[in-house]
């Protein structure tokens, strides 16, 4: 079984037993996917040389894998309280491992750098799926890889059901749609550009181009009734301001890991700020507008943010000068772009459902506090001072099992403060409080901070208060989630396990 795991890896011989790795029951599902080397059509004059995700049914529901229509991964349709394994092949030519973003999962499951395989390598996963019916994501995990393995195409969406869903009064998944939204350079071949300047290691690689699942210029024919829309930012480092083109409120459902509670009810906003690899769901009556009408997702413009965005936007250079900045590095972090359109339906108008959403659960008890100081100088971000190190935990980056713990993260200001999407795994947690005043004014709106989260975006200044409560044992790890700050080490690990009799964490 060892053997099997570390095949042709040479990188990363399991370093324990893998315990989970072969359950004492077999499996509802096995699946496969296998990440290699492909070509697909983006836009007219050529095909892009892309890295992809496909996948296989082993065994089980043929419906766990929906297949997509470019470059990204198959969509894993999963249900609550299903034994899954996942068996990964890796036929890159660089080391890889897949994470499951936002997913609890045993430690040997979870697609920690230090599990990475070479080419040729497999790696298999198996896990109980635990997390509630919501929107997810998998993607590649490799240290100092992931923003150029991501940025190349791999990527998936992760979609748990759960059978109350209806009950709830959900729109079921013939009404529901996903929009995985990236963007990306592609040059006059068609190429997709990636690093080209120094500034992309800071700021995190921006595309001039949105796409929707793969697609330019993405169009959706919507029935004129409620939808449940699926929003997700899979970008390496852009930030969107999402709304709708006829300034219509955004009726949020879930913010991230999970719906929303029945007490917070659906969050309206006027827009939603989505960070990379944060998502967010909406309950959209398409019913309510004109029939034949349509109507654009658009990302509207933000000045607070990004230091070309304050340069270009705060007038610090001549108009020309701006032009040539702009013409060179495509649209900066904070502008005004498109995103999807959608043609609403001539046929008659069907009303929805009540929304019931689902109690919320007992939260834990607060036991502890950690705190991490967020700070970027010399290009590179810190996380306490520190960097990434694979095996490295310090004594402050422990927490117990199952009990809260309440987690600060304060992010320094200062002339290179950036924001940074925060991400921790094997977690899902509460937002208990952001320092008021120092989210900037043109994003502060569209901020959820209801329900549970996996990833949450923190302002230069600012500080944000977690609470996080541990249930699987193990080594996982803390980061930030713009996948170049990631890749220069704005890592680290974070160990989760029993209180000692003593009382040392
Ligand atoms: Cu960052």
């Amino acid at each position: 079984m060892l053997q099997a795991l570390a095949a042709g890896a040479g990188l990363a011989a399991a370093p324990w037993p893998l315990r989970t790795a072969r359950a004492a029951t077999a499996p509802d599902l096995v699946l496969r996917l296998t990440a290699a080397p492909d070509t697909v059509r983006i836009r007219p004059g050529g095909e892009t040389a892309v890295l992809r995700y496909t996948g296989q049914v082993l065994r089980g529901r043929a419906d766990a894998l929906r297949p997509s229509a470019s470059y990204l991964g198959p969509t894993l349709e999963l249900r609550r309280g299903e034994r899954v394994r996942i068996e990964f092949r890796n036929r890159l030519a660089d080391p890889s491992i897949i994470h499951w973003h936002g997913m609890i999962v045993p430690e040997a499951a979870d697609g920690h750098p230090r599990f990475a395989v070479g080419p040729g390598g497999e790696y298999v996963y198996e896990f109980t799926v635990t997390n509630p019916a919501g929107t997810y994501l998998y993607h590649p995990h490799p240290h100092g890889l992931t923003g150029a393995q991501v940025y190349r195409g791999l990527a998936g969406l992760l979609i748990v059901r759960e059978a109350q869903e209806r009950a709830w009064g959900l729109p079921g998944p013939e009404h529901e749609l996903s929009l995985v939204i990236q963007d990306r350079r592609l040059a006059g071949d068609n190429r997709l550009e990636f690093k080209r300047m120094m500034m992309d290691d800071m700021n995190g690689v921006l595309g001039d181009t949105v796409l929707v699942n793969g697609v330019a210029a993405a169009a959706f024919r919507v029935a004129p009734r409620p939808w449940r829309l699926r929003l997700v930012n899979a970008s390496n480092a852009r930030i969107y301001k999402l709304a709708w083109s006829d300034d219509r409120p955004m009726r949020v459902i879930a913010s991230g890991n999970g719906l929303l509670s029945a007490a917070e009810g659906i969050q309206t906003r006027p827009y939603v700020v989505l960070a990379p690899f944060e998502r967010i769901e909406l309950l959209e009556d398409f019913g309510t507008r004109r029939p034949g009408s349509e109507v654009a997702l658009v990302s509207r413009e933000f000045a607070s943010l990004g230091m070309m965005g304050g340069m270009m936007g705060g007038g610090m250079m001549g108009r020309g000068m701006e032009d040539m900045m702009r013409g060179m590095m495509g649209p900066g972090q904070g502008e005004a772009l498109p995103v999807a359109r959608f043609d609403v339906g001539t046929q008659a108008r069907t009303a929805g459902e009540e929304l019931r959403l689902p109690p919320a659960p007992r939260s834990p008890r607060e036991g502890h506090e950690l705190h991490t100081r967020l700070a970027f100088r010399h290009m590179r971000g810190f996380l306490d001072g520190r960097r990434f190190k694979m095996e490295a935990v310090a004594d402050d980056e422990r927490l117990p099992l199952d009990e809260g713990t309440v987690w600060t993260f304060a992010n320094d200001g200062g002339p290179m403060a950036m924001a940074h999407p925060m991400h921790i795994h094997g977690v899902r947690f509460r937002v208990l409080e952001r320092s008021t005043g120092d989210a900037p004014a043109d994003l502060r709106e569209g901020l959820v901070d209801a329900g549970f989260k996996d990833t949450f975006l923190i302002f230069p200044g600012e500080r944000v208060r977690l609470l996080v409560a541990p249930t699987e044992p193990g080594l996982f790890m803390y980061h930030c989630h713009n996948l170049e700050h990631e890749d220069g080490g704005m890592m680290r690990n974070c160990r989760f396990e029993a209180r000692s009799p003593a009382g040392r964490t």
